[in-house]
């Protein structure tokens, strides 16, 4: 696709991403030396060739993550870095947090027990084998878009492999380009959904669990979380496109429960289209960053018994705004 001074960008699937190597300076350079000289306009261009391919980017590190600061400084090229849910519920397992980082003990498959240390800006989801801790354990994420239950989500996230489970064991994680099912949507169901608001739910994370200190909803009516435009304006493209967040407990404003489901659900079923997603199966070192504003994600559950590492960066995001002006 391109050619940069220190990076190669091309295709990682025919619908979606960009797949983005750096080569060393001299073959002695490390590779994250070319990272700390990546050039503004070789960032740009990276980042125009991930939007046009659908607001994903995999930039392969090749089994050598980056430190917590050179993550920390990657995520800050895509806007202003901000704590992720992985590490606020880490530092919940900390009564005394240290400032900038945080040590804590993690038993791995063979039973060794080792000691990590976590940046506490940079969050980490951890699953070492019968001791999980951070944002999720082992099981399926349902298909969601990164903290839409908050009045402002975050724009961009990065997910960072440390440590994988081999490819058959699971763990891959799918993205769904929403703004090409918007595209697709009937232009009668468009223009209802122009003045609907949904409400997130945050009683729930993207496992299924009930999140510390909120208690079970009755039903979707009764779901706390931040209401949102369902069809949502970008505005630096102006482009609309919906905004689904999650499907457990979503609620359409102002309608029956009744009505909001049956909505709900055939938007959801209008989404689930094969040829708009990717898949990827992760290897140490991949670091994948998404906009949340055009796609949607999931994780397929891994094996219980598989160590699993990723740290995660997002940037700041802005309130949703409603595109309500559009005739078409
Ligand atoms: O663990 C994964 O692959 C995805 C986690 C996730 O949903 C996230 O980091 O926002
Ligand atoms: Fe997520």
């Amino acid at each position: 696709m391109c050619l940069c001074s220190s990076s190669t960008v091309t295709k990682l699937s025919p619908q979606l991403g960009v797949d983005v190597r750096f080569a060393p300076t001299s073959a002695a350079a490390h590779l994250h030396d070319s990272l700390a000289h990546l050039h503004h306009e070789e960032v740009e261009q990276i980042k125009d060739a991930g939007v046009a391919m659908g607001g994903l980017w995999c930039f392969r590190f090749n089994e050598q993550p980056l430190s917590a600061e050179e993550q920390i400084r990657f995520t800050s090229l895509w806007g202003e870095c901000e704590g992720s849910p992985g590490s606020a519920s880490i530092l919940r397992h900390n009564t005394t947090p240290p400032a900038s980082s945080f040590r804590c003990a993690v038993r791995t498959s063979g039973g060794e027990e080792v000691k990590l240390d976590i940046p506490a800006d940079c969050g980490a989801y951890i699953h070492p084998v019968g001791h999980p801790i951070g944002g999720h354990g082992f099981g399926e994420l349902s298909w969601h878009t990164d903290m839409s239950y908050l009045p402002s989500p975050p724009t961009m996230s990065l997910l960072h492999c440390h440590t994988a489970p081999p490819g058959s064991a699971g763990g891959r994680t799918s993205f769904l380009s929403m703004a090409a099912v918007t595209r697709r949507l009937p232009a009668p169901l468009k223009a209802r959904l122009r003045g609907l608001h949904l409400k997130h739910n945050a009683a729930h994370s993207s496992d299924g669990r009930l999140r510390k200190g909120y208690e079970e909803p009755a039903t979707a009516l009764e779901a706390p979380g931040a209401v949102h435009p369902m069809l949502r304006e970008l505005p630096a493209c102006r482009t609309e496109v919906l905004y689904l967040g999650r499907r457990h407990l979503a609620f359409i404003m102002g309608y029956s429960l009744q009505e909001s489901e049956a909505l709900l659900d055939e938007l959801w079923s209008l989404t689930m289209q094969e040829d708009v997603v990717y898949t990827h199966e992760w290897e140490v070192g991949d670091a994948l960053m998404w906009d949340n504003t055009v796609l949607i994600h999931h994780r397929d559950p891994f094996d219980s018994q598989c160590e699993r590492l990723m740290w995660r960066t997002q940037t700041k995001g802005i309130p949703p705004q409603a595109s309500y002006s559009r005739s078409s």
